[in-house]
Order: C-alpha cells, then sequence, then structure tokens
C-alpha cells in the first residue's frame, strides 16, 4: 500500500494535470469539504425500526431482501454502527432519521402519540458526535397502512391517525433542528396506492391534498425545519395507481413552496433525474434527493459510482446548486455487511460530486458558446482518465480517514470484533 508521503506526490502530480485544464484541485477539495450528505439510519436494520412488538409493525410498504447477519437490534447498536460508518467516510455529515426510531423505552407508543421525548436521546447523541439531523414521518409498516392507503384513505378516521402522526413528525423536526445550526429536513414519503385498475383516482388525490394542507397548515420557522415530499412511480402491490405521482407532489410543491424530493429510483429506468435538476430549480428554491440505485425497477440497491450518480453530481455543480439541493441517501441492502453497504454508497456519491468538481467546466462552457461541439465532447472524454484517484486519496488523507482498499479491512475488522458477536 502507498504511504502517506506517495499521496502527497500522487496528489501534486494530479494538481498540476488538473491546473493545466484551469481546474484548481484545492478549490475543488475545498468545496466537496462543505458538502454533507444525510446518511439514512434504516440501512443499519433494514428499516426495522424500535417500536414495541405489541403494535403488530409488519410489513406493508417497504420491502427489504436479504439476511445477512449482524443487523443493529437496539439504539446503542445502531448508533455504536453509525459512528463505525461515518469514521469511513470524509467530511462531516448528516444522520437521517425515521419515526419509527424514536426511543419509546419499550412502551407502546403509537404513531399518532410520538413526541420531542422520544427523539431527545438522538438529539443529545447527534449533538455529542457533531451531527445534524433530519426526520420522516413512517407512513408505512403498520396496521393502519395494510389497505395500502394511508393520508388519502377513503376513511376520514385512519386519514385523521396520519394526519396526526405526520403533524407530530413536523413538531418533531423543528424540535431537532432548534439544537442544530441548521434546518431540519422533514420528508414524507407515503405508500398509496392500489395493485390493479383504480376507478377513483381523482378522489385520492383530492383527499389526499386536503390531508397535505391540514398538515401544513402549521408553520415553523424555515431556520428550523423544512418540509420536502416524494413522489413515486410505483411499488409492490401499488402497481397500477400510485396518488403521490411526480405530478402530484410537483404540483403540490410549486404551489405551496415546499421542496420536493426526487428518489433516483423512483422514475422510469430511462428517465434521467439528472436533467431534472435544472427544470425544477427555476421553479423552486431548494429540492431534496433521496440517492439511490434502482435495478429494473425501485430495488433501492447499493449506491455505487455509476454514470447515473455522475450525472446527477454533475449536473449540481454545473448548475451551481449545491447550496439548494439537499443530498440524502436512501438505499438498503440486507444481503451484505450493513455498515460496508452505508460506506460504499456514500463514498460514491462523495466521490461523483468530487469527479463533478474537478471538471473543466469553464473550458467546456466555453467550447459550447462558440459552438465547438467536437472539443466540449474530446474534452469531457479525456477528463474520464485524469487522475481523480490521487485527489480523493487525498481528501481521506487530509479528513483522516483511511483511502481506498484500506477501509475495507476496517469493516471487516468490525464485522469480525462486533458483528459477529450478535
Ligand atoms: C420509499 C421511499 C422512502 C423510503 C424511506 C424509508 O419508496 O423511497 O423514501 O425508502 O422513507
Ligand atoms: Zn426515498
Amino acid at each position: 500500500m502507498p504511504g502517506d508521503m506517495d499521496r502527497k506526490k500522487a496528489y501534486m502530480e494530479a494538481r498540476d494535470r488538473y491546473a493545466a485544464l484551469g481546474v484548481s484541485t484545492d478549490e475543488a477539495l475545498e468545496r466537496l469539504r462543505r458538502a454533507s450528505l444525510s446518511l439514512h439510519c434504516w440501512q443499519g436494520d433494514d428499516v426495522g425500526g424500535f417500536e414495541p412488538r405489541e403494535l403488530g409493525l409488519e410489513g406493508s410498504g417497504i420491502q427489504v431482501t436479504g439476511r445477512y447477519p449482524g443487523k443493529a437490534r437496539t439504539l446503542a447498536e445502531l448508533r455504536q454502527d453509525l459512528q463505525q460508518a461515518f469514521a469511513l467516510i470524509p467530511g462531516s455529515h448528516r444522520l437521517n432519521l425515521h419515526a419509527m426510531y424514536g426511543d419509546f423505552g419499550g412502551s407502546a407508543v403509537d404513531r399518532d402519540r410520538i413526541d420531542p421525548r422520544h427523539f431527545q436521546g438522538w438529539r443529545d447523541w447527534a449533538a455529542q458526535e457533531g451531527l445534524k439531523l433530519d426526520f420522516n414521518a413512517t407512513c408505512f409498516a403498520h396496521p393502519l397502512a395494510e389497505s395500502g392507503f394511508t393520508l388519502s384513505h377513503r376513511d376520514p378516521s385512519i386519514r385523521e391517525f396520519w394526519i396526526e402522526h405526520v403533524k407530530r413528525c413536523r413538531a418533531i423536526s423543528e424540535y431537532l433542528g432548534e439544537a442544530q445550526s441548521s434546518a431540519c429536513v422533514h420528508n414524507l414519503w407515503i405508500p398509496d396506492g392500489a395493485k390493479d385498475i383504480t376507478i377513483d383516482r381523482l378522489l385520492h388525490r383530492r383527499l389526499l391534498k386536503e390531508s397535505l394542507d391540514r398538515i401544513y397548515a402549521v408553520e415553523y420557522p424555515d431556520t428550523r425545519m423544512k418540509d420536502a415530499l416524494e413522489s413515486k412511480l410505483f411499488g409492490i402491490g401499488s402497481e397500477s395507481f400510485v396518488v403521490g405521482s411526480h405530478e402530484f407532489y410537483m404540483g403540490y410543491t410549486l404551489t405551496s413552496g415546499k421542496m420536493l424530493c426526487l428518489d433516483t429510483g423512483h422514475f422510469h429506468p430511462t428517465e434521467s433525474v439528472a436533467d431534472k435538476i435544472s427544470a425544477l430549480l427555476v421553479f423552486s428554491d431548494e429540492l431534496l434527493l433521496h440517492v439511490s440505485r434502482g435495478i429494473r425497477w425501485d430495488s433501492d440497491h447499493v449506491v455505487i459510482l455509476n454514470d447515473e450518480i455522475r450525472d446527477l453530481m454533475t449536473e449540481l455543480v454545473r448548475a451551481d446548486a449545491l447550496d439548494r439541493v439537499h443530498i440524502a441517501l436512501d438505499f438498503f441492502d440486507a444481503g451484505m455487511n450493513r455498515i460496508g453497504a452505508w460506506v460504499i454508497g456514500a463514498r460514491a456519491v462523495l466521490k461523483a460530486l468530487l469527479l463533478a468538481l474537478l471538471e473543466p467546466t469553464i473550458r467546456l462552457r466555453q467550447h459550447e458558446e462558440e459552438g465547438d461541439f467536437f472539443q466540449r465532447l474530446a474534452l469531457l472524454e479525456d477528463t474520464r482518465s485524469l487522475p481523480s484517484g490521487a485527489v480523493w486519496d487525498y481528501h481521506c488523507l487530509t479528513r483522516e480517514v483511511l483511502p481506498d482498499q484500506e477501509w475495507i479491512a476496517e469493516v471487516l475488522r468490525y464485522e469480525r470484533d462486533v458483528l459477529s458477536q450478535r
């Protein structure tokens, strides 16, 4: 393995190569250091949560496959695993919580009864770890979600239950945001939809709009919390109809001044989520991303450094939108070491961002302005083989995080020492 001196030397060489194209690697790294990802707590236990079993909160809404041993079973285990994951991800990041991950102390607190007290432990822990928190209502895996409908259910008492839940989640988000110098992003995704042909689609969409209007009637200062709403294309059990489709939430967020959340797994496989960024930013101040990897469908595979993720990050940089787009991760694979999965995904997004920041954008823009499309394409192609790996390794070195390949052994050590004892 190369030592620190070799890494520095390799970085210096890379710096010169990039400088020749008008790119400052130091500046790119400075911007990368300021970027922060919201790591999803739910990769640590297969979207399980810590609600007591008496509530019978099983199934419905989300599918996780795999039975790899060692998953976190308690709050303490999840926090320990998160610490391990964060230690292998360069930079300072955020933690994305779901309402089902509260500290309920074993008591059967139903979703319409949760409150900030149940998240005080997370708030204290995050402050101690230097992490900022984001939050999500949990509108799935519950008997009242079993029918496939929640906020758009025909039955007003079921809608009422979920309205109360989401309202409380927003209050919890404000409580979390108050303690950190950055707004807590509250994201709302609901599973509402149907397996087969649905006649009264308009009814459900009107009901959803009505529920949302009631939820968001309560206003919070946006220094403490911000709202996002996440659309979906289809799910298992909601193949024919999804109430909260892209058009629905695009309409809702643009008319109510909320953020739209784009999950990269929630579109047709050939659709480019990267291309949606500049279209939406013309009409909306901010956006939330759920970075995922769908294979044929919304399969939530571990994110890797593929063209889709590179295009997405490149678009954020080209549109100068890093301050307007919140980046969260959303995948879950129970078929491999869960900490390793977190780290692979987070490092992939950061690498994609670094590659975007290293793009000779000024020069490319110039070629474009001049109508020189040959040079634009040629330069884009040639940047692919520039020594970006040396810049990444140097980033890890200065952030005191293990570089590529070396972090793998650390995940294996943790598996041996901690996970295999569970
Ligand atoms: C589901 C959505 C949603 C969830 C998380 C757990 O399709 O992507 O964001 O993955 O809330
Ligand atoms: Zn998502």
